[in-house]
């Protein structure tokens, strides 16, 4: 490094209201930039394959019941307990291609009627997304799009609360993408947006923490 700006992978995030695309576009991103050759790790929030995960999972099923400042912590706990091997990953040169993050956790507490500020707290600390690809989408919209309505917080008044909320934390690293379009339309968008990050980090740019 030696006073020089670190030379790293990018952390791209991807964040939108609930069937706005985020699943299928990251596969078909991450698969895209390995197919150029670029070092990529496909990752999801939450990771459901922890112990953390799990708690969460059956709670995003109706198994179980949590209090909502309880649920909070747990989805952050899960993003920490994948810090390490986050930055480690990112250090080694190799881009993350991550399916929601902190920015789902605060959106959607803080849409359940948490405090806006107390659920960006216990995020405080985590790397900071070097890209944001937001798909914007009308709740209406996504709606009409396949097995809306199975898992919580699908209704279409709060999906535009956690909208609002979404809207309140966007800062440079931001993008926002229409998501009303095709699959291939939204895909090319997020491609260039990613390979223009990625070129960035590739030649040096500081890990930056939330929140700042
Ligand atoms: N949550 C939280 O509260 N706190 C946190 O910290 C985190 C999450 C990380 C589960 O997340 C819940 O956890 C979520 C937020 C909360 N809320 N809920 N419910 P999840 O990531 O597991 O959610 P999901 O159920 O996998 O997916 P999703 O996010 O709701 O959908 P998506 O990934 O954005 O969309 P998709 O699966 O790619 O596509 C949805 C459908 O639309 C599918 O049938 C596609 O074929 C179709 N589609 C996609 N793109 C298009 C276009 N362009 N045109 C037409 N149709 C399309
Ligand atoms: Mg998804």
């Amino acid at each position: 490094v030696g006073g020089g700006v670190e030379k790293r992978g990018a952390l791209i995030v991807l964040e939108g209201l609930d069937r706005s695309g985020k699943s299928s576009q990251c596969r078909a991103l991450a698969s895209f930039l390995r197919g150029r050759g670029q070092a990529v790790e496909e990752w999801r929030f939450p990771d459901r394959t922890t112990a953390i995960g799990q708690m969460i999972s059956s709670y995003l099923s109706e198994t179980s019941e949590l209090d909502d400042a309880a649920i909070h912590l747990l989805f952050s706990a899960n993003r920490w307990e994948k810090k390490n091997l986050m930055e480690s990953t990112l250090r080694a040169g190799t881009s993350l291609v991550v399916d929601r993050y902190s920015y789902s956790g605060v959106a959607f507490s803080a849409a359940k009627g948490l405090d806006f500020q107390w659920c960006k707290t216990p995020e405080k600390g985590l790397p900071a997304a070097d890209l944001v690809l937001y798909l914007d989408i009308q709740p209406e919209v996504a709606a009409r799009r396949g097995e809306y309505g199975v898992e919580r917080y699908e209704k279409v008044e709060f999906q535009t609360r956690v909208a609002s909320h979404y809207q309140a934390m966007r800062d440079s690293t931001w993008q926002i993408v229409d998501a009303d379009q095709t699959v291939d339309e939204v895909q090319q968008v997020l491609r260039e947006a990613a390979q223009n990050v990625i070129d960035t980090c590739k030649s040096g740019r500081e890990l930056l923490r939330l929140w700042p």
